[in-house]
């Protein structure tokens, strides 16, 4: 069954623990590169135009933001990693947050990675799902901008990521996705579905 979105709220947006609203709903983050797609994969599936804010300018999504889903499941957009020449203070803030944020949120059901299928995975998504794996977290890869490419292509990539990632243990699922044409919306609804009442 997949999950039927009725309401979407946005909570509070926070950089710190103490900012964070209470940990009583199972949570799903979104992580990835910059500019990857990962408010436009929130705002779709909750089908809202502009509740996560979105942009062509890589690094818009600085803060972390909370999202309340059926007054009972909590969604977070984290902010992405790795734009071009981000500065130290930037690089070092970012860790900050989102360490602390993995080290403190014990309601984490699962993460989303947003990885533009037309890029791969890079170093830095290789990073991040280490770092979860630490973590306990299990991972789902989304290759987004799917309208981009050939049925193909999507094929190719998805395999070629899968063979990749074999070893890796916290990989729950890899998916094309497109906030344009609708591509893995259900799948993405099903595995929050199947997964909230796990932690
Ligand atoms: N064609 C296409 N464009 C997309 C898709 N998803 C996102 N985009 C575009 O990619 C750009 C970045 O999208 P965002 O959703 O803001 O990306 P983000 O990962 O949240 O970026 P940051 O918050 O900066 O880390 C925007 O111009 C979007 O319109 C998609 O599925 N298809
Ligand atoms: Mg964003």
């Amino acid at each position: 069954m997949a999950l039927n979105i009725k309401k979407s709220d946005f909570v509070k947006s926070a950089t710190k623990p103490s900012h964070y609203p209470d940990d009583i709903y199972s949570e799903f983050f979104f992580a990835g590169k910059s500019n990857a797609g990962k408010s436009s994969m929130l705002n779709k599936i909750c089908n809202r135009k502009k509740l996560a804010i979105t942009s062509k300018t890589p690094g818009r999504t600085q803060l972390i933001n909370f999202f309340l889903i059926n007054n009972n499941i909590s969604f977070v957009d984290i902010p992405g990693y790795g734009f071009a020449n981000s500065p130290k203070n930037i690089k070092r803030s970012w860790e900050t947050m989102v360490m602390s944020y993995l080290e403190c949120r014990k309601n984490i059901a699962s993460m989303f990675i947003a990885v533009d299928i037309r890029r791969g995975l890079g170093r830095l998504d290789e990073a991040m799902l280490e770092l979860c794996e630490g973590f306990n977290i299990k991972a789902n890869i989304m290759l987004t901008k799917s309208d981009k490419v050939s049925n193909s292509e999507k094929f190719k990539v998805k395999e070629k990521t899968k063979n990749y990632l074999e070893d890796y243990e916290n990989i729950l699922n890899i998916q094309t996705f497109s906030a344009k044409n609708g591509d893995g919306v259900d799948d993405v609804l099903e595995i929050i579905e199947n997964l909230k009442n796990q932690n």
